[in-house]
């Protein structure tokens, strides 16, 4: 009897001495664990958290500005979202008092542009227009995608902007120039993640007319397109093939986005750009090619990741569109192009 309940002691301890170690190991490990997710590179820049989500909006003390109205406003537009995310329109912000916040944090923006077989043409203007508009005073770096390389014309840039071209393959399928544009995009954030903050992906056959600036900024950042802001969800271009995975229900969608024009932070983009990569991809292989291509899989990312911030139809606007009395200022508008003359053949 005795011998039994020393016996049990002995066991109870062991069990005991047991489990207290392992304690102590799953412990170090959560411990260990954590300080690799907290971890600050070098540099001073999280991996896991993006710059944008702990922006400190900074202003000067003595800076002179219109004082701001939260009963005054414009009340033609709504500039801000269900999810609260601002929309960007003429008027709701002031420029002066943004410069002002951004300068100092000395962000630098990238920039993607394609111009292959004959978009190259739509190249000059593109560049010279952005000296003008995009970002005037920041760091801006400029990656043209091209296959031809020697056709990039010179453009003149001040001190702070840079230009780097980029060799695409040539291809004679559009669809394939725009598939590829993601993968490509994507691969470019995976090279220069630690020398930007922010990203925009342009379509180069468009111009700038008007002031681009620090008001885009955001971690996830989508442009309204002009020629579905005002139309009810049964008439937005989805993709609406269940097999595809751009697929939007009927009762599904926001608004629809362009796919000319999209950005934000780095880490956003590139979650962006491989998501849309791959589910274009599965599709491919399935035999399914959405509607818009991969517009449709941005506007299916966008619904389920919803953008923080979202820029009004003046961030790209079209040529041929009657201007809409909304429409303040346009800043970037897409020129008219005859397809016969620039699309290779299909
Ligand atoms: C060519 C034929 C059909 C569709 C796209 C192309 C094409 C697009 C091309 O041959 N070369 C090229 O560089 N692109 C890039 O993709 C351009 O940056 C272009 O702005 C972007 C999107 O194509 P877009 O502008 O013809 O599409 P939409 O919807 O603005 O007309
Ligand atoms: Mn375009």
């Amino acid at each position: 009897m005795e011998r039994l309940t020393r016996r049990a002691a002995a066991a109870s301890l062991l069990l005991t001495l047991l489990l207290g170690m392992l304690y102590y190991i799953t412990q170090s490990i959560r411990v260990e664990s954590l300080e690799e997710v907290t971890k600050i590179p070098a540099d001073g820049r999280s991996d896991t958290h993006s710059r944008v989500s702990d922006v400190r909006l900074t202003s000067p003390d003595h800076l002179q500005y219109k004082q701001p109205s939260v009963v005054h406003g414009r009340t033609d537009v709504v500039s801000v979202t269900p999810w609260l995310a601002p929309v960007v329109w003429e008027g709701t912000f002031n420029p002066v008092l943004i410069d002002s916040i951004y300068k100092p944090q000395n962000v630098s923006v990238a920039v993607t542009v394609f111009a292959v077989g004959k978009y190259i043409m739509f190249l000059k203007s593109f560049l010279e227009t952005m000296e003008q508009y995009f970002f005037v005073g920041f760091n801006v770096h400029v990656y043209v995608f091209t296959d031809q390389p020697k056709d990039v014309p010179e453009v003149r840039v001040a001190a702070g902007r840079q230009l780097t071209v980029r060799l695409v393959p040539s291809s004679k399928r559009w669809q394939e120039i725009s598939a590829r544009r993601m993968e490509l995009i994507q691969v470019l954030i995976e090279e220069t993640l630690h020398h930007h903050d922010y990203i925009f992906c342009l379509d180069v056959d468009a111009l700038f007319h008007g002031r681009w600036g620090a008001e885009s900024l955001g971690g996830l950042v989508a442009v309204l397109h002009p020629g579905y802001y005002k139309d009810g969800r049964s008439r937005l271009p989805f993709e609406r093939r269940p097999q595809s995975r751009a697929y939007m229900a009927p009762e599904d969608g926001d608004f629809y986005y362009c796919g000319g024009a999209f950005g934000g932070s780095l880490q956003e983009v590139h979650l962006l750009t491989k998501t849309c990569r791959y589910n274009f991809e599965a599709d491919a292989r399935e035999g399914i090619e959405a509607a818009w291509q991969e517009e449709s899989h941005l506007n299916r990312y966008m619904w389920i990741h919803k953008p923080s911030k979202v820029l009004s139809p003046e961030y790209l606007w079209q040529d041929f569109a009657r201007r809409n009395p909304e429409i303040r200022i346009i800043r970037f508008s897409g020129i008219v192009k005859n397809y016969a003359d620039i699309r290779p053949n299909v």
